[in-house]
């Protein structure tokens, strides 16, 4: 079997499975980015092909501090399917993965397709709302470990998301402050300005990286913009909330 379509059975394997793997690069030096990106879409169309849908991309390493823990200077993007939706509220449960970690975001509704090289306010144009988010990441390496090619071609840890209510996306969300608190204690404090100094600028960089592909966002699509404080761990029991200022709040529970 072609070495890349072996690596995306693996890691979509390990996904279902909800079992960690070995990470790919420290055994194939030569893997690259590019072939990262082609393991990503071929273990994603595994999905497609089970009967997921695709619902829109996710970016990833979006934060100064995600970039240097990994060691780039480049953000990253993944696929969602309409299996990663948790309802908002919900109770899901810790066994679907390997050792899941939250992040607070803020999710863009589109409501006309977006690809190529655009500037903020043309990307502004094709939005129809926001909301509040939190995206699951969960590694399918072990211990949580991997280059940067091992985690494009692990759909960049992509789990889950939790979309809160959609609102006016005309307001100045640039520096909107956030909170996360797990079981009612503040456990991340930080800004969306987190998100490459402003979010639209994720929403810039992922019709850039999705064009690069051969790909458009659609209307319709789900884009999260980025994760906008460290990432917590998920143990079961919690009660996990973030609250954006001027947008609202959204909660998922992990089932004891
Ligand atoms: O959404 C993210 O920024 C996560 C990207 C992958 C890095 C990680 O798993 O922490
Ligand atoms: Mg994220």
């Amino acid at each position: 079997m072609d070495r890349l379509l072996r690596y995306a059975e693996t890691l979509d394997t390990a996904a279902r499975e909800a079992k960690a793997t070995a990470q790919v690069k420290p055994q194939d030096h030569a893997f690259t980015v590019a072939e990262a990106y082609q393991v990503q879409k071929l273990s994603v169309d595994r999905r497609l092909s089970r009967g997921e849908k695709r619902i829109g991309v996710k970016m990833g390493l979006t934060s100064r501090a995600k970039m240097q823990q990994v060691g780039v200077e480049e953000v990253a993007w993944g696929r969602l399917t309409d299996a990663m939706l948790v309802e908002e509220g919900s109770a899901l449960s810790r066994k679907r993965f390997v050792h899941p970690r939250v992040e607070p975001e803020i999710a863009f509704l589109m409501k006309a397709p977006l690809a190529g090289d655009v500037t903020p306010a043309a990307a502004m144009a094709a939005v129809e709302a926001i909301a509040p988010a939190m995206e699951i990441i969960d590694s399918r390496y072990e211990n949580f470990k991997f280059t940067l090619e091992d985690v494009i071609a692990d759909n960049t840890s992509s789990s889950g998301l939790v979309i809160g209510s959609w609102g006016d996306p005309r307001i100045d969300f640039s520096n909107l402050g956030v909170i996360l608190e797990i079981d009612g204690k503040v456990v991340e404090v930080g800004s969306s300005a987190a998100i490459l100094g402003n979010p639209v600028r994720s929403l810039v960089a992922a019709a850039r990286l999705v064009a690069e592909a051969g790909e458009r966002i659609e209307a319709g699509d789900l884009v999260m913009a980025g994760g906008i404080t460290a990432a917590p761990n998920l143990a079961p029991g919690q009660t996990v909330r973030s609250t954006v200022q001027n947008l609202g709040a959204v909660m998922f529970q992990v089932e004891a």
